[in-house]
């Protein structure tokens, strides 16, 4: 009997399945209810007992050995099983994972700033109607802005549009709310342009909004003075031109130092010193009542920017097309900087 042990246990040696079938075959064939373990463990109850302890130590090596050969390859083949599932077309270069859009960067960056001064960001539909679009921000209906030149309506109804700003989305706020109101919208909007170097017909902006009481123009320079530092530089200046928005009055445009030529002019800020990167103004009282906000008992300012221009002057893109294209060599330029 000993001789058949050590018969079985070179067996047990030599196996070396191919498929986890084979491994189930070793398996029931030793350790089945009909296997070679349950014969010999049957037959130990009859060996002499002079002889039981030595059968004994040898059918439980045998035992040990059969377990480790299935426990080495039970594995084996699961992992070989779904190698078999793999899609063996996907590259194999973890290092391709892809990065954050330069646009998405700015973004979460001008979102980062005003959040430190207590700016929550709010968000909306970008198929908007005209009331939240236009008529709310005090458009006439005259206004330029509205015509089908310049706006994409939803197929024939001048009611329906695609947003032309982000402006739409704080009417909605403030409709829903009421101040103290500090308010950031980020988003893509809509316009009915040309696509050149310098325009596209979708951009991003940002748009903020501030409403409490005895809220004054010097708050909003202060806020931009900050936005811009944090954005361009602590060295950064800024200087605002009277200009005209029909939704604010006092309006603003304003112009950061030019940090490529320290503002002794070069041309990329066209020998000015100072380039242009938003509009601002307090926002018009007749605004603020269409919106069912009390303007005698509270002002606000308000200002906006176009994501690509900011992208544009941080980054040095001279096409605002090539944030649009997807080519690879130019987005990868991005990937070291956040
Ligand atoms: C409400 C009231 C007023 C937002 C403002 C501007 C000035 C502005 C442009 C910058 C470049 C748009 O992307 S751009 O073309 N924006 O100049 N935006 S004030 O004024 C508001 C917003 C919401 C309720």
């Amino acid at each position: 009997m000993i001789e058949k042990v050590k018969i079985l246990l070179n067996e047990v040696e030599i196996f070396h399945p191919n498929s986890k079938v084979e491994v189930e075959s070793f398996r029931l064939k030793y350790l089945g209810k009909k296997g070679e373990m349950n014969e010999l463990f049957k037959i130990l109850k009859d060996i002499p007992s002079q002889n039981k302890k030595e059968f004994g130590q040898k059918i439980n090596l045998l035992k040990k050995n059969i377990q480790l050969k299935i426990d080495l390859y039970k594995d084996s083949f699961i992992a070989l099983k779904s190698a078999e599932n793999i899609d063996t077309s996907r590259p194999i270069f973890l290092d391709s994972i892809g990065s954050k859009h330069p646009i998405s960067m700015i973004k979460d960056q001008i979102i980062d700033i005003f959040n430190r001064i207590g700016f929550t960001i709010s968000e909306g539909p970008e198929i908007e109607d005209d009331w939240h679009n236009f008529s709310a921000l005090n458009l006439p209906i005259e206004h330029p802005a509205r015509d089908m030149q310049d706006t994409f309506f939803i197929q024939t109804d001048p009611d329906i549009l695609l947003r032309t700003h982000t402006s739409s989305v704080q009417v909605r706020h403030m409709e829903n709310n009421t101040p103290p109101i500090r308010t950031l919208s980020p988003g893509r909007v809509y316009r009915n342009e040309a696509i050149s170097a310098r325009a596209h017909c979708i951009f991003h902006q940002v748009e903020g909004l501030f409403i409490d009481e005895n809220v004054s123009f010097a708050d909003l320079k202060q806020c931009l003075l900050y936005f811009a530092k944090e954005m361009f530089g602590e060295k950064t200046k800024i200087r605002l031109r009277p200009s005209y928005f029909p939704f604010t009055e006092p309006s603003a445009e304003v112009d950061v130092s030019c940090n490529i030529c320290n503002s002794n002019g070069c041309n990329v800020c066209k020998n000015t010193g100072y380039l242009e990167i938003l509009g601002c103004g307090m926002v018009d009282p007749n605004v603020l009542e269409n919106c069912g906000i009390n303007s005698k008992k509270y002002a606000g300012y308000a200002f906006g920017m176009g994501i690509e221009r900011i992208a544009m002057l941080k980054y040095g893109v001279k096409d605002l097309r090539l944030f649009y294209e997807n080519d690879q060599r130019f987005l990868q330029q991005f990937n070291q900087l956040s």
